[in-house]
C-alpha cells in the first residue's frame, strides 16, 4: 500500500470536481509531460443530489451506491479517463467514501437510478445493497444524539455518525466484502490507488481486513506483476484528540495536517522554516506522511480550516507550494480547483447540476518546473541548510539547490553542494543562472518580488 505505482515520481495533483473527460485531456495535454505521478479525482460513486443546497460540492461525500455514476461523468467516461491517463503514464487515485452512506433523513432516487432511504430507522441502499443491519448499532456509539461529538473517545469517533452520516458497520464481513468489491472493481479498471475518506472514523483493523481482500493491479494497464493498490488515509491528527496517525501505518500513508499549519507558520516567519518537521509534535514519519499546503476542506474552512495558506494570498501560496515541493519530507499533493465565494459552492456549471467544461488558457501552466525539480532530486536529503530569517536555501544531495527570499531579494555566497559549473534557474525558464565554483559555492542573487524563488538541478530538472 506504500508505492504510488508511478515509477518513483513524487507529486499528485487533486483535480477537485473536474469531469472525467477534462481529466483525460489534461493527462495527455499537460500532466504527462510535466512529470506528474497522478491525479486524485473526486468521488466517482453514485451520490445524493441536493438542489435545495444549490448542488454543493459536498453532495459527493454522501454515497448512494458504488455504481460509477457521478457529477463528473458516467462509468464509460471514467474507464476511458483511467485508460487514457495510464497510457501516458499518469495514474488515477480515487477518493473513496466508505465510512458511511448518505446523511440521515435523506431519501430519493440518485442520478444513476438507485433509490435510497435513510429516513427514521430506515437504512435502505438497494444499489449496493445495504440495509439497516449493515450500519453501526446504536449501542456501540457512546454519544447522546448518536453523532460524533467527543474526539477524546475512539468509540465515539468511530462508531457514531460523522455529521449525521449513516455509519457503516465495518466489523461485518458483509460490509468488508462490499467495500472490497468496490475497490476491486476500480483495480480492474486500472485505478492505481485510493484516498480513504474519514479513515479516522474507521477502525484500523476494519480497514486492514477490507484491504486484505484486494487483488493485484492489472498488468494490461502497465503495472508490473504483483503491484499493490496505493492507499493514503484521511486522518486529521492535530494533537487534539485520542486518534493518532501512527495507528494507520500498516495500511498505507496518512494525511499529515500538521504540515499545513507548519508551512503556513514558516511562510509568515521564515525563521520557523528550519523547524518544519517536528517529530516532537508527533508528525508522521517521512515514508508514511502524505502532505499538502491546503486541501479541499481547509481551503474552504471545512475540516479544521483556519490557519492555512490558500490561493487567496497568491504570493505566500507560491512560496508555500514551492518550499513543499523542494524539501524532502513525505509524498506531496498540490491542489487545483475552482474559484468560489461561498464555502459550499459547487463547481462552475452550465446551469443547475451539470458541471461546465474546464477552459484551458493560452499558457496552461501550473508548477511544472516544481514537479520536475522534486522528481529529479528524489532520494536525496536536505543539506547545507541556510536560513537568516529573511531568506532560506538548501541543497538536495548533489542533485539540486533551492533558495527563496521572503521580501523578494537576497544576495549571498552559499554552499550549493553541486559540482562546479553553470546551472540555469527553472523558475524563470532559464532566463537566469548561477555559477558554482570548484569549492561548491555560488553567488545566489534573487530580485523578484512576485517570484522570489530559485531552483536548479544537476543535469537539468526535466
Ligand atoms: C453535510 C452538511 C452537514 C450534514 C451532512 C449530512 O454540511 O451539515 O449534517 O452533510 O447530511 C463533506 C463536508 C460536510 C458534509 C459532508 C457530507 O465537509 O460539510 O456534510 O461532506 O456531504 C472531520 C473528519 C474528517 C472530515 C472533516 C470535514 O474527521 O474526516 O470533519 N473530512 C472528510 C472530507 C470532507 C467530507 C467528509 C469527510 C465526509 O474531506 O470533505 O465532508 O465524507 C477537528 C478534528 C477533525 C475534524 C475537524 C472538523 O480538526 O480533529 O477530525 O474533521 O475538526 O470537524
Ligand atoms: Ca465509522
Amino acid at each position: 500500500f506504500y508505492d504510488p505505482n508511478c515509477n518513483g515520481k513524487q507529486v499528485m495533483v487533486h483535480l477537485f470536481e473536474w469531469k472525467w473527460t477534462d481529466i483525460a485531456a489534461e493527462c495527455e495535454r499537460y500532466l504527462a509531460g510535466a512529470g506528474f505521478c497522478g491525479v486524485q479525482v473526486s468521488p466517482p460513486m453514485e451520490h445524493v443530489i441536493l438542489p435545495e443546497n444549490n448542488y454543493p460540492w459536498w453532495q459527493r461525500y454522501q454515497p448512494v451506491s458504488y455504481k460509477l455514476y457521478s457529477r463528473s461523468g458516467s462509468e464509460a467516461e471514467f474507464i476511458d479517463m483511467v485508460h487514457r491517463c495510464n497510457s501516458v503514464g499518469v495514474r488515477i487515485y480515487v477518493d473513496a467514501v466508505v465510512n458511511h452512506m448518505t446523511g440521515t433523513g435523506r431519501s430519493g432516487i440518485a442520478d444513476g437510478g438507485s433509490s435510497y432511504n435513510a429516513n427514521g430507522d430506515a437504512r435502505d441502499f438497494p444499489g449496493v445493497p445495504y440495509s439497516a443491519e449493515h450500519f453501526t448499532p446504536r449501542d456501540q456509539c457512546p454519544s447522546g444524539d448518536g453523532n460524533v461529538n467527543d474526539y477524546s473517545n475512539p468509540s465515539n469517533v468511530r462508531n457514531c455518525y460523522l455529521v449525521g452520516l449513516t455509519d457503516l458497520y465495518g466489523k461485518l464481513d458483509y460490509v468488508r466484502e462490499k467495500v472490497a468489491g468496490y475497490f476491486n472493481q476500480l483495480i480492474q479498471i486500472g485505478v492505481a490507488g485510493i484516498r480513504i475518506d474519514a479513515a479516522k472514523h474507521m477502525w484500523p483493523e476494519d480497514i486492514s481486513a477490507t484491504l486484505s481482500r484486494l487483488t493485484d493491479l492489472p498488468t494490461d494497464q502497465g503495472f508490473p506483476a504483483g503491484s499493490k493498490f496505493y492507499v493514503f488515509q484521511e486522518v486529521i491528527d492535530q494533537n487534539d484528540g485520542a486518534i493518532k496517525v501512527d495507528e494507520y501505518y500498516n495500511t498505507g500513508y496518512v494525511t499529515e495536517f500538521r504540515y499545513c499549519s507548519k508551512i503556513a507558520w514558516g511562510i509568515k516567519d521564515y525563521g520557523q522554516l528550519s523547524n518544519l518537521i517536528d517529530y516532537g509534535w508527533g508528525m508522521a514519519r517521512s515514508d508514511r506522511a502524505f502532505i499538502f499546503t491546503d486541501n479541499h476542506d481547509n481551503q474552504r474552512g471545512h475540516g479544521g480550516g483556519g490557519n492555512v495558506i490558500t490561493h487567496e494570498s497568491p504570493r505566500d501560496y507560491k512560496q508555500a507550494v514551492a518550499y513543499t515541493l523542494a524539501q524532502d519530507y513525505g509524498f506531496t499533493r498540490i491542489m487545483s480547483s475552482y474559484y468560489f465565494t461561498n464555502t459550499d459552492q459547487g463547481p462552475p456549471s452550465n446551469g443547475g447540476y451539470s458541471t461546465a467544461d474546464v477552459i484551458i488558457n493560452g499558457d496552461g501552466s501550473c508548477g511544472g518546473g516544481w514537479v520536475e525539480f522534486r522528481n529529479a532530486v528524489v532520494g536525496t536529503s536536505m543539506e547545507n541548510y541556510w536560513n537568516n530569517g529573511n531568506a532560506v536555501a538548501f541543497s538536495r544531495g548533489n542533485k539540486g539547490f533551492f533558495a527563496m527570499a521572503k521580501q523578494g531579494s537576497m544576495s549571498e555566497s552559499l554552499q550549493t553542494g553541486l559540482p562546479a559549473g553553470s546551472y540555469c534557474n527553472i523558475i524563470d525558464d532559464c532566463a537566469s543562472s548561477i555559477q558554482v565554483g570548484a569549492d561548491g559555492t555560488a553567488q545566489i542573487s534573487i530580485n523578484n518580488y512576485e517570484e522570489p524563488i530559485l531552483a536548479v538541478c544537476a543535469g537539468g530538472c526535466g
